[in-house]
């Protein structure tokens, strides 16, 4: 679908052609700014960081060659002092992350709601630089953790900084910024053995959500496919909170931002994140690395939900309450624009650790609102790099530095980096003609919006925000059975690692709100039954002076109709099947037929999928006609878990090769049971038969093609890659 369609005003939803960043132009300002502190060693002699030539960096200055060191060893003791200080501490949450740059450019102006310059005109392209991240697991941790996923976009617009600070699910755990440190401490690693590493599925945790029935729509999300990700490509992002967009005008209306990704929305299931972890445990990090290198651009178009300033009290939801979905059939989304991902880090300390996001960083037209959780957002982004990044003055570390010019009388500080001119940092001034001066409004400076305020001082939380179940149930129950299944799944994997009981029969007694069946069969894989009467009040996250019953939950009554918008699996929003940037691996060995391997290449490679060989050995391999192949991985390197799908070309010595160990046998079964599409062709299908994969197994997604040409086989093969798992052969629990 062409672009110019896409510009079109109606908020359908449409299916747009990822476009391999066509058009980009190479004028990214960000890249150009960051160029003068690229440093490249290429032809370059060593030296200290004083610029004093190297001659020995083998051997440190001794008393004799079996003596003590020196102290006056001065190129010994720098290199040293700075590998002793070459860690920085890692983010409180989000810690294990990874980013790239690329560019923003909106479809058509939006002036009409904000006057926000980035969103004005279609033919501009706005640096931005994205970081995303799991969120409990340490800098070191895997990627294929149970987990939310932070999606943080910095635009470095003409205006100066936007950061939109968001995640893959579009709710929060809690409702009030004060809870956020007890929710981080309960889902890290326990205190006294500081264990599980990244992982949710521990007592302290459960301990806490179950005292928290505002945590249950939140916990649904968690506990989907969208906590397990195929990649940070094909996952959506979410702002979370409501903001306001301001017009020129003056006027303001609310908005909630979406990404929504053009490779569609795909998870992985369950046991193949856990088996990821081992085998790859950089395995989203390594798909972004790899699709920017391949020149396959990651690209997600920017949604709005735009809700009138009249309309804030006609939903069954409060806008401020951040555990809530304005549902897509409620408001719909309409996309705005596009963000294209076109060029990996030079340095990943220098730019993906020491980037600082912070929702503070907002431009004019973009505003804030009352969200207890934003509100104290606010305050933490700040004061969270200043610890970090070592002082003040973070904004200066290049990655930081907006491409906006920056004049105030801010001085001094740790590892100053601007040489401010001039005798006045202070303002008023006459000294220097009162320099640098305020902006007026038309001059891009920033007014906040005047929002009217007339209340009491007081520590309470809004009757609007105590529905903690209905959009619960109506993420469960918009669902497909597959993804429901997962839920239950995951809902008796997390409880089934905690330790204490009365911890797993609280959460039956939350899960029995969201929906009595859902509740049920996890009870049953618990050994549990759900309790008939709650033996406290539910919610146990009170004022230490208030009667706990005043703070159950309600539900507001209307029940909502299933949402589409809210499954990963036949999602309306994301019609097109692609098989783009899909890994299929190919099993292969020696004596394979070379027409059987090529067609299917070649046909996969034209629909943008990638091949790759798994063999029984490294190296070479042979065909029948005497044709070479280079093997990618063998039985060791390349499991299952890191493809998409898999084929067996035809090739009788390849097949018996193959065959001579139980390793190919074990890959294809793991593939079926992950719900992989699997194609062999000619002698290959003898593979799949001995695997336990024969015709007795009637499924759309194994394909057998005993004779003719692997040209078309290839297009069922497609056809079955595409759509992404065959979640038929799902066990039910
Ligand atoms: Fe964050 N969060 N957060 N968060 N958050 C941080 O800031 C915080 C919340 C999100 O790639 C920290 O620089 C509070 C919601 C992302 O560098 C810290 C509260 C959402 C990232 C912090 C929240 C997010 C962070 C840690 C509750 C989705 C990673 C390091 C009021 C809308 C950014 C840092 C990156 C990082 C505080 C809740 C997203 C401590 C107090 C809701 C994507 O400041």
């Amino acid at each position: 679908m062409s672009q110019s369609k896409n510009k079109s005003k109606n908020n359908k939803q449409t299916a747009v052609e990822p476009t391999n960043g066509a058009g980009l132009g190479a004028n990214n300002q960000k890249l150009d700014d960051l160029a003068p502190n690229v440093e490249d060693s290429a032809g370059e002699f060593l030296s200290t960081n004083q610029g004093i030539r190297v001659n020995d960096n083998q051997n440190s200055l001794k008393a004799g060659d079996r003596g003590p060191t020196l102290i006056e060893d001065f190129i010994f003791r720098e290199k040293m002092t700075h590998f002793d200080h070459e860690r920085i501490p890692e983010r409180v949450v989000h810690a294990r992350g990874t980013a790239a740059h690329g560019y923003f450019q909106v479809y058509e102006s939006m002036a009409e709601y904000t006057r926000a310059h980035f969103l004005q005109d279609p033919s501009l392209q706005t640096p931005v630089f994205v970081r995303f991240s799991t969120v409990v697991g340490s800098r070191g941790s895997t990627d294929l953790a149970r987990d939310v996923r932070g999606f943080a976009v910095k635009f470095y617009t003409q205006e100066g900084n936007y950061d939109l600070v968001g995640n893959n699910i579009p709710v929060f755990f809690i409702q009030d910024a004060t809870k956020f440190p007890d929710l981080i401490h309960a889902a890290k690693p326990e205190p006294h053995n500081e264990i599980p590493q990244a992982a949710t599925a521990h007592d302290t945790f459960w301990d806490f959500i179950s005292l928290m029935p505002e945590s249950m729509h939140m916990i649904m999300w968690a506990m989907s496919d969208r906590a397990i990700p195929r990649s940070l490509r094909m996952m959506e992002g979410f702002g979370v909170h409501t903001f306001r967009f301001i017009n020129a005008r003056g006027k303001a209306r609310f908005v909630k931002f979406h990404w929504k990704p053009l490779l569609g929305l795909h998870q992985v299931v369950w046991d193949e994140a856990q088996k990821i972890s081992g085998k790859d445990p950089d395995f989203h990090r390594r798909d972004l690395w790899e699709a920017i290198e391949n020149g396959d651009f990651p690209e997600w178009e920017l949604g709005v939900q735009i809700v009138e300033e009249k309309d804030e009290h006609s939903f069954p939801f409060d806008l401020l309450d951040a555990t809530k979905i304005i549902p897509e059939e409620l408001v719909p989304v309409r996309r705005i624009g596009r963000l294209t991902l076109n060029r990996n880090v030079e340095n990943f300390f220098a730019e993906t650790e020491q980037v600082a996001f912070h929702t503070g960083n907002i431009v004019p037209g973009i505003d804030f609102t009352n969200d207890p959780l934003l509100q104290g957002r606010l305050f933490s982004y700040l004061d969270t790099q200043l610890l970090r990044l070592g002082g003040p003055n973070f904004h200066e570390i290049p990655i930081n530095r907006p491409v906006a010019p920056v004049h105030n009388n801010q001085r001094d500080g740790f590892m100053r980096q601007t040489i401010n001119r001039g005798q006045t940092s202070y303002d008023p001034n006459s000294l220097r003609g009162g320099c640098p001066f305020q902006a007026g409004v038309d001059f891009s400076g920033f007014a906040s919006y005047a929002e009217k305020i007339d209340a009491q001082k007081v520590r309470q939380r809004s009757a609007s925000f105590f529905d903690h179940f209905s959009q619960a149930t109506l993420f469960y129950r918009s669902q497909t059975a597959a993804e429901q299944n997962h839920i239950v799944r995951a809902l008796t994997f997390e409880l089934g690692k905690v330790e204490t009981p009365p911890i797993r029969e609280r959460m039956l007694g939350l899960l029995a709100q969201v929906d009595t069946d859902l509740a049920n069969r996890v009870a049953t894989r618990l050994g549990l039954s759900v309790p008939k009467k709650l033996e406290k009040p539910m919610n146990m996250s009170v004022p230490a002076d208030a009667d706990p019953r005043k703070f159950q939950p309600k539900r507001n009554g209307e029940e909502l109709e299933p949402s589409s918008a809210l499954r990963m699996v036949d999602n309306p929003n994301f019609p097109l099947k692609t098989i783009k940037t899909r890994k299929i691996a190919f099993l292969v060995g020696d004596g394979f037929d070379e027409d059987s391997v090529m067609d299917m290449k070649m046909a996969l490679m034209k629909a943008g999928a990638v091949a790759m060989t798994v063999a029984p050995r490294l190296g070479v391999l042979t065909g029948v006609g005497g044709e070479t192949l280079n093997a990618d991985f063998n039985f060791l390197t390349g499991a299952s878990v890191l493809f998409d799908a898999v084929y067996v070309p035809d090739g009788a010595a390849s097949v018996a090769a193959l065959q001579a160990g139980p390793e190919a046998a074990n890959f294809l079964r793991e593939a079926y049971q992950h719900c992989k599409t699997i194609a062999a062709h000619g002698a290959g299908v003898q593979l799949l038969e001995n695997a336990g994969l024969g015709e007795t197994v009637a499924d759309a997604g194994l394909i057998a093609g005993h004779d003719g040409d692997a040209r078309m086989l290839a297009e069922n093969f497609i056809v079955g890659i595409a759509l992404h798992r065959h979640w038929e052969r799902e066990v039910m629990l």
